[in-house]
């Protein structure tokens, strides 16, 4: 099975809407070359709606106001997950967050990742840090960005600076514990691959709001790519730019060369 992973889209804010008008001919493209794709999360911005209660509204709206992307997206063989900046899809209409597969004797894990942080794992703490994002919001759109500012600070130093260290760790006890073979996050917004010397993958597929990094998986071929597409002049002229490539041995094949 071949599977496309995006992520962090963040329909609704104001970097998507720079490449919303190329972003269908994408997704032509990439149906025409996987029998999956997988929407991981933070798909619609719904973190900053105008009064905090009103999330769920808000995504009825984006949804309405991009009719015809989100009616693709709820069918196949698209599967949406839900992040942290739509985590009003779960709360109110049943979206899940995570996604576990198995496929061609591979165990693979998909999901947003934002709960390899503290205050998303504690539900009175991720309900304190959405109404933190969401007064952020409402002061920036006062004209005082300070608090906004502030929060993408802490957000850097805690995710970002280190290289995404926490959410490298948590893959890697995912594979060893639950003996996965792959897990795909998005969330940080910098995309990698890391395959672990004692076995398993971690991919996080950066993001797709002014550009377009998705993770590629042949579990056929056991074949794990990073790309970046791009929407060339001519309709139809999607380039991919291959930035990392990982296989998995066979079973029964132990160690590298495989
Ligand atoms: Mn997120």
């Amino acid at each position: 099975m071949r599977i496309a992973v995006l992520s962090d889209l963040h329909i609704g804010g104001d970097s998507f809407a720079q490449q919303a008008d190329g972003f269908p001919a994408l997704l032509d493209h990439l149906e025409r070359y996987f029998d999956r794709i997988i929407l991981l999360g933070d798909i619609f911005e719904t973190a900053f709606p105008c009064w905090p209660w009103q999330s769920g509204q808000l995504y009825l709206r984006l949804f309405r106001e991009h009719r015809v992307l989100s009616q693709r997206f709820r069918k196949d063989p698209y599967v949406l997950l839900c992040g942290n900046h739509d985590v009003v899809a779960m709360r109110r209409f049943g979206i899940p967050q995570r996604l576990s597969m198995q496929v061609d004797g591979l165990r693979l894990l998909f999901t947003h990742g934002h709960e390899c942080e503290r205050q998303y794992r504690v539900a009175w703490l991720h309900r304190l840090t959405d109404f933190y994002l969401w007064w952020a919001g409402f002061c920036k759109r006062q004209g005082f960005d300070g608090l906004y500012r502030l929060a993408y600070f802490f957000d850097y130093r805690q995710n970002v600076a280190d290289g995404g260290l926490r959410f490298r760790h948590a893959a890697r006890q995912l594979i060893r514990h639950q003996a996965y073979d792959c897990v795909v996050m998005g969330h940080t917004h910098r995309e990698e691959m890391q395959r672990f010397l004692d076995g398993g993958i971690y991919i996080n597929t950066g993001d797709c709001q002014s550009r377009c990094i998705a993770a590629a998986i042949d579990t056929g071929k056991r074949l794990f790519q990073l790309v970046e597409l791009r929407q060339g002049t001519a309709p139809d002229a999607v380039t991919w730019k291959i930035k990392a490539t990982a296989t998995l041995p066979n079973p029964g094949q132990a160690g590298f060369g495989a």
